[in-house]
């Protein structure tokens, strides 16, 4: 029986830069999910398709899938396609979709901010591409969330998805299986897993922590039954609807434990982790953390040596705020480097134009065409396989590539649930002064270029603006935005960067080689009188 259920629309069903994300308490308030659903239904025409669900298991992401499994039934869809638990990561759901030619996706997750019912909750809708939807996309959504007043649910027991199995209901297929399998095949694709098995068999020591997310039974299954490393060498691996308490955000503030082990005390050669839904990363060396600007850098400076990139790349791209190091890399290879707004929907087009083979942000997210999102265990693949191959510590590699490119020191500092008004006021304040921050910055630093980041995507002629200040210099650049998605207030983020040429010392601290680039970027956006804080909370 299907039953329509009227209810008063809410208005705040905003998608931020990765689809909705609130506070889980107001997520659970009555017919929210539901309410929200409808609107994502009616836009995306969803009779007789194919679906994929699935979520990274924190705290209500089983009682809004059974609800969404319900919506899909009174909606006339054709076939659901649900994570077993219902976990799917972001990547591995990216793939299915893909896979399954299916017609969207549906993530639950807040990537990775905390969860619990004192965390936060959201949903991600993903195109039949498998990348996130565009802009238009989740604009037309949003507007008919604001009038949409009753939904259409079937009235019928919950689906058991602790096991695979196929459910025939009313003419949809829900179907539960196993996200892990086909994730860990369509890898077998990309790396050497021989090599990388090798590399551990030589005495080579990892630790990875899945920091009670999702990434848990896939690293499970990827490091430890087919490349052989040893149970004990996983940490926090088991998902837990609040992430056991711990903010499952790969940077070294929240990931602090594995970056003591392995940069701090050196007790193994490589460290990695990855965030609640699987698409982040973040990789430590014996005695460093390498920041994900670099990362990304290394990653297609030396990508030839993995077989699935053997071919080459076609171009790379990075978002504004990440770090010029990509830049280099790409010039170097004389391919081209795109460079888009922040959210992963902008990499997605290119994806699949064809423009880009490699991608990725300094928030910790690198990717491929492989999928149309960022994917973390991907990104410790690649470290894996280069390491296989070049057989030298992180930091020689990393000392190598600064070398023969040069460095560009890099730093973000995020100024948290700062007071949304007086944030907005910044940025416009920001925005009205451009003109005359060069004359402001003369003899402290060389401004070439002042803007507020616009964005053409070249595939479908679709406009971003308003993305971001950047100060751009011959020796430095801050830029300054907004987060989109952030639950509380609003985080300021501010970027900073600082070009050391080829012959230069390269073995400073990002925070002493910084220190004089953040005093400006302090004190150009009065930064302390919009947000009443002098230092940031979290610096990455
Ligand atoms: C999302 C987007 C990323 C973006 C990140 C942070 O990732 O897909 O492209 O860099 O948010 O965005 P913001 O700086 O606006 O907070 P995720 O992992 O949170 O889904």
């Amino acid at each position: 029986m299907i039953l329509s259920v009227d209810a008063s629309p809410y208005l705040d069903q905003t998608l931020g830069t990765s689809g909705l994300r609130k506070p889980t308490g107001h997520a659970m308030q009555p017919h929210y999910v539901a309410l929200f659903m409808q609107a994502v239904f009616a836009e995306l025409d969803v009779a007789g398709a194919t679906l994929v669900v699935g979520g990274d298991g924190r705290y209500f992401n089983d009682e809004a899938i059974q609800t969404i499994l319900k919506m899909a039934v009174a909606h006339k869809v054709g076939h659901v396609v649900v994570g077993r638990g219902g976990l799917l990561s972001t990547p591995a759901a990216s793939a299915l979709i893909r896979a399954r030619r299916a017609k969207a996706g549906i993530i639950l997750s807040a990537s990775h901010n905390p969860g619990g019912p004192d965390g936060d909750f959201g949903i991600k809708i993903n195109a039949a591409h498998g990348g996130p939807i565009p802009i238009a996309v989740s604009d037309a959504i949003h507007r008919r969330t604001r009038t949409t007043s009753h939904y259409a649910i079937a009235d019928m027991p919950d689906i058991a998805l602790d096991r695979d199995g196929r459910h025939q209901v009313d003419g949809c297929l829900i179907e539960v299986i196993d996200g892990v399998t086909d994730y860990v095949a369509l890898l077998e694709t990309l790396f050497d897993f021989d090599r990388i098995a090798d590399l551990f068999r030589s005495g080579f020591t990892m630790r990875f922590d899945a920091m009670h997310a999702v990434t848990g039974p896939y690293a499970t299954e990827l490091f430890q039954r087919r490349l052989g490393l040893p149970a004990a060498s996983l940490m926090n691996q088991i998902p837990m609807p609040d992430f056991g308490g711990l903010h499952p955000d790969p940077n070294p503030h929240h990931a602090a434990d594995l970056v003591d082990f392995v940069a701090g005390r050196a007790q193994a050669d490589f460290g990695a982790a990855s965030d609640g839904d699987g698409d982040r990363n973040l990789i430590v060396g014996r005695g460093l953390v390498v920041s994900p600007s670099d990362s990304l850098a290394v990653i297609a400076a030396n990508a030839h040596l993995v077989p699935g990139y053997r071919g080459g790349l076609a171009g790379v791209a990075r978002s504004m705020p990440t770090s010029r190091a990509l830049d280099r890399v790409a010039a170097s290879l004389g391919v081209p480097c795109h460079v888009t707004p922040t959210g992963w929907k902008f990499f997605a087009s290119l994806l699949e134009a064809g423009l880009i083979t490699i991608c990725g942000e300094e928030s910790a997210g690198t990717g491929s065409n492989h999928v149309r999102e960022k994917d973390g265990l991907w990104a410790v693949m690649m470290w894996l396989n280069i390491l296989a191959e070049r057989r030298q510590p992180v930091a020689e590699i990393l000392r190598d590539h600064w070398q023969a490119h040069g460095r560009d020191y890099y730093q973000r500092l995020d100024f948290e649930e700062v007071d949304a008004a007086a944030a907005e006021d910044l940025m416009e304040t920001l925005r009205r002064r451009m003109p005359l921050l060069a004359a402001d910055l003369a003899g402290r630093l060389t401004v070439t270029e002042v803007n507020d980041f616009a964005y053409t995507d070249p595939v479908d002629g679709s406009m971003a603006t308003r993305q971001g200040v950047q100060i751009i210099a011959d020796e430095a650049r801050i830029v300054y935005r907004l987060s989109g998605t952030g639950t509380r207030g609003a985080t300021l983020r501010v970027y900073l960067e600082r070009f050391a040429p080829r012959g230069e010392d390269h073995r400073r601290l990002p925070a002493e080689a910084l220190a004089q680039v953040q005093a400006l970027a302090m004190q150009v956006a009065d930064v302390s009188r919009f947000t009443g804080r002098t230092s940031p909370s979290v610096i990455s």
